[in-house]
């Protein structure tokens, strides 16, 4: 009886290893981004990949090509779409050329901390967001964090609109950003990320906009003098996969990238948050001048920007904009 017992068991057990082992398939699979390896959002590649492999048994790697190693955001997009790279990470500015909606992050003075932008892309509006890229070839997976974008310049600090106004300021490739500047009467050049060192460098702009861990890991302390503390806008970073590829995996193969990147997720904000004030400190020992506008001037930015906010409410819906003020 103890023998038919253990039968038994085994023949439950075998089709149901059998069935799990073939569920995950050996894959190597490419992961590009933009920015550096020991930035917070490399660190949290890293992790995805980590534990995708670990869950996985070790039969799912991804080879991480950081800094752009395979195009600008809106190209490892593009080709991401096209499933000739199977998985990406950007900032979600350029992500509007695809998916208007996207926009609803990029609002000016939107988010006033980290809890509320949790809240923002955690909630029904970021998931919905993650949903709505199918239609577009990609598979949303999660959201990590570029972070709270300030402005870098050469000429002054800035604390009023009258500080930005005659900039040439880089902006990323999305057009809030482009109106948003406009309205602080500044000229706004939507560039791609891999261009701004250089144009920086001849002077072809003067300022720049990026959190405090995209200027430190790009040095941009070498052709930039002043930072000023605007937290104008927040930077989601959305990890998406091409939907050639997540349509010929296995459902356990789906939950093990689902759940991988919504842990790395957790580690990735929470690194990304604990270096904002080592790498404060360490810019200024680099001998940029760090200055921080006072709530009135802050005030007084955002509602140089507010006309932005009622153009895009139309163009997005006022619902829309109402759902994400709701939600954080
Ligand atoms: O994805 O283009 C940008 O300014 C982005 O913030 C940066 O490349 C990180």
């Amino acid at each position: 009886a103890r023998l038919a017992a253990a039968l038994a068991v085994a023949l439950i057990a075998a089709p149901l290893a059998g069935h799990a082992a073939d569920d995950i398939q050996e894959r190597t699979l490419k992961f590009g981004y933009s920015t550096f390896e020991a930035h917070p959002l490399g660190q949290g590649a890293n992790k995805f990949v980590a534990l995708v492999d670990e869950k996985s048994g070790g039969k799912i790697k991804m080879k991480v090509y950081p800094a752009t190693q395979l195009g600008s955001e809106t190209q490892t997009i593009s080709a991401t779409q096209g499933g000739v790279q199977d998985i990406v990470g950007t900032s979600t500015a350029p992500i509007v050329g695809l998916v208007k909606e996207y926009a609803i992050f990029d609002l000016p003075f939107l988010l006033a901390n980290e809890k509320q932008a949790d809240s923002l892309v955690d909630g029904p509006v970021g998931q919905a967001l993650l949903a709505k890229l199918q239609d577009k070839n990609l598979v949303g997976l999660c959201f990590f964090e570029n972070g709270f974008r300030n402005v870098t310049n050469s000429k002054h600090p800035i604390n009023t609109a009258e500080d930005v106004s005659g900039l040439k300021i880089r902006v990323m490739q999305n057009p809030v950003y482009i109106d948003a500047f406009k309205m602080l009467g500044a000229n706004a050049v939507p560039m791609p990320w891999p261009e701004v060192y250089t144009a920086l460098e001849s002077g072809a702009i003067d300022a720049q906009e990026n959190p405090f861990g995209i200027i430190y890991v790009n040095k941009l302390n070498e052709v930039q003098k002043y930072v000023s503390v605007t937290k104008h806008a927040y930077s989601p970073w959305a990890v998406m996969m091409s939907k050639k590829l997540w349509d010929k995996l296995s459902p356990t193969e789906q939950k093990i990238f689902m759940d991988s990147c919504n842990e790395a997720k957790l580690y990735q904000r929470q690194v990304s948050r604990a270096e904002d004030a080592k790498i404060i400190a360490e810019l200024k020992a680099r001998g940029m001048q760090i200055n921080e506008p006072t709530p009135a001037q802050l005030a007084e930015l955002k509602a140089k920007m507010q006309p932005v906010i009622a153009k895009y409410s139309e163009t997005l819906g006022a619902d829309l904009v109402k759902q994400a003020q709701d939600s954080i």
